[in-house]
């Protein structure tokens, strides 16, 4: 299934907002912490995709940017090998008026069986719902020592594309070459860099999205970078043109 109406010169750039499940309201202040102006931030600063898990989609979404509807999920309350199942069914994500459905598979976690089976049937039936399936794939759990590590993030993008998902999300490795590997591994299976907690600076931030774009990948899913931004709306233009107008970091924070 085609990624096409998530990019924009082959690139794209998706504004995620789960962590109110995975994390809880702590990643949020007065402003970011209300859903209808994480909708209007993506509209207005014109992202390719928006995340949402069910309840927020079926609340505030407006149908002004596509719809990536995240159907698994867990909270950071439960200790132990990581486990998100679905919680939101393909034909709902479908009602709603997602374009993509989202799944992220702890690949390592002992639990790793199940989501693998249930994102391969997640996957059949987006696709006979002609909707994408993007695979947020992070190594996690006591197997695992370092998730950042080459041979892990280039382990975690095959995965993806051994599953069929048609993009996969997947963490920066630190270094153009070994996530240009990463990236190769993947195939025809998009990838986009997971951005993380808040980086110390933006530079910082612009410098590994840069890296992750000059190893070949399409571009990034990104939340707190964004919206814990002291300007949203003009970090998300920086990105634009670091990502869509393919500029350097200086160029892209002229804005
Ligand atoms: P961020 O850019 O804020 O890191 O969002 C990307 C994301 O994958 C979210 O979709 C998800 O909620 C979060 O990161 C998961 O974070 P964690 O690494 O704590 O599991």
């Amino acid at each position: 299934m085609s990624m096409k109406l998530f990019l924009e010169n082959n690139r794209g750039i998706l504004l995620a907002y789960d962590q109110g499940l995975e994390h809880g309201p702590t990643d949020f202040n007065d402003r970011n912490v209300d859903p209808a102006f994480i909708m209007e931030l993506a509209a207005s600063a014109k992202f390719h995709g928006v995340v949402f898990q069910k309840g927020l989609a079926e609340k505030y979404y407006n149908g002004r940017v596509p719809l990536v509807l995240k159907v698994n999920g867990k909270t950071s309350l439960v200790k132990g090998e990581p486990l998100a199942r679905q919680n939101c069914s393909v034909e709902r994500a479908h009602e709603i008026g997602a374009k993509a459905i989202g799944y992220t598979i702890y690949v390592g976690s002992a639990h790793e069986g199940i989501m693998l089976e249930e994102f391969g049937r997640i996957q059949e039936e987006a696709h006979k719902l002609g909707m994408a399936a993007i695979a947020w794939i992070y190594p996690r759990g006591e197997a695992i020592k370092n998730d950042t590590a080459p041979e892990i993030v280039a382990y975690a993008a095959r995965t993806g594309l051994e599953l069929g998902a048609d993009a996969v999300k997947i963490k920066y490795t630190g270094d153009v070459e070994s996530f240009r590997w990463a990236v190769k591994s993947a195939g025809k299976a998009k990838v986009f860099m997971s951005s993380g907690p808040k980086a110390p600076s933006e530079v910082d931030f612009l410098r590994q999205v840069r890296g992750v774009l000059d190893a070949g990948a399409t571009g990034l899913a990104v939340g707190r970078n964004v919206w814990q931004n002291s300007d949203p709306s003009r970090m998300a233009r920086v990105l634009r043109r670091l990502v869509i107008e393919d500029r350097s970091v200086e160029e892209a924070l002229k804005v």
